[in-house]
């Protein structure tokens, strides 16, 4: 360890973080954690002491391993490292890191690259679902430069869609784990739901905010932020997610009326911290929400209709598109998101 341990620094869709192949970190979990909370330099608000970006976005790490599952090349554990804690959770799944686990499978030799385009079948340890992502590979090596722009990240870069099927209860067991589509959490209506992220969807007008304004207003409003973090700790046991004290989900949906051609507004909470844009699978997840009928979300969602939708997700700092297909009763079976990543450095880290 003290002649460091290989590592490439990516952005995925609109995180950042560090992608390790599994074999380069110690089996053992405790020693794998402390050696990530010093490659991040946790807990520190700043961590300053080491890679980490002060927020939870950039704080990120992605374990890569060849799949021996049929049908999948990779297998890919997600986990979070606080900023100011020192706490390593595998609780949640990213959908954004996920964006980098095709490219950096790639760039180590775990995947063979088809000249033109590569699917690469992903298999999320996290929570049991297999991602498919469809990387440019022209020569047959990846390329990062491409026209498109997603919202949250400056510029354009290669498209890099995601295709998830089956994400209905992927953390807690149903896509309703309450069964039903609204629950009332100190005096605030809300529907816990997970379409690959176990969310809490509410009105931000119920905590006393409008859903539309930016991320530092929120951060600052330590009031509502009081008031989620106790229906977030009382929604965790009802989402068969237990003490969720020191976890990262579920994740808080603030929604209101969308006002920039979209479905929904929301700002998010991830959850002590407001996200700068939102989550591909808490996207997912709150979009899912506007076609629950007695939801806090549908009652104010713009929903285009049919098999297949495309939902608008308002944030921060623009529109996430989501494709979500329903079957003939109305479940949610698949969905999909356009992401980008970029190789931001290759070499080795110290802890
Ligand atoms: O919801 C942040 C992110 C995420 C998670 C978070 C994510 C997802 O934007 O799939 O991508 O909710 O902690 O990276």
């Amino acid at each position: 360890m003290n002649d460091g341990v290989r590592c490439m620094w990516m952005r995925g869709g609109t995180s950042k973080g560090a992608f390790f192949l599994a074999e380069d970190l110690p089996a053992d979990i405790a020693a794998r954690d402390a050696f990530l909370l010093r490659v991040m330099g946790s807990p520190d608000p700043r961590q300053i002491d080491g890679m980490g970006g002060a927020d939870p976005l950039t704080s990120k790490v992605a374990v890569v391993a060849k799949s021996a599952r049929d049908g999948v090349d990779i297998d890919y554990l997600f986990l979070q490292v606080f900023v100011d804690l020192g706490v390593v959770t595998d609780s949640q799944n990213c959908g954004n890191m996920l964006a980098g686990v095709g490219p950096f499978a790639i760039e180590r030799g775990l995947v063979a690259a088809m000249d033109g385009e590569t699917r690469v079948a992903i298999f999320m340890e996290n929570t049991g679902q297999v991602a498919v992502a469809t990387l440019q590979t022209p020569g047959g090596r990846v390329t990062y430069a491409g026209a498109a722009a997603i919202s949250g990240v400056p510029g354009t870069a290669a498209p890099i869609p995601l295709a998830f099927r089956g994400t209905a209860g992927s953390s807690c067991g149903a896509l309703l784990p309450t069964g039903k589509g609204v629950d009332v959490i100190e005096g605030v209506a809300c529907t816990l739901i997970d379409n690959g992220m176990p969310c809490v969807v509410m009105l931000a007008s119920d905590v006393g905010v409008t859903g539309y304004e930016d991320r530092d207003t929120l951060d600052a409003d330590a009031a509502m932020k009081a008031r989620v973090e106790a229906i977030r700790l009382k929604a965790g046991p009802m989402m068969n997610l237990g003490d969720v004290a020191e976890k990262s989900v579920p994740k808080m949906m603030l929604v209101a009326a969308p006002k920039a051609g979209g479905a929904i507004a929301v700002r998010s909470l991830i959850p002590h911290r407001v996200h700068a844009s939102i989550g591909v699978l808490g996207a997912v997840s709150v979009a899912t929400a506007c076609l629950i009928e007695g939801s806090p979300a549908a009652a104010l969602a713009r929903v285009p209709g049919g098999r297949v939708q495309t939902l608008g997700v308002e944030h921060p700092t623009g529109i996430t598109e989501c494709v979500v297909t329903v079957d003939a009763a109305g479940n949610p079976v698949e969905a999909g998101m356009l992401r980008t990543a970029r190789k931001l450095m290759d070499g080795v880290v110290f802890a």
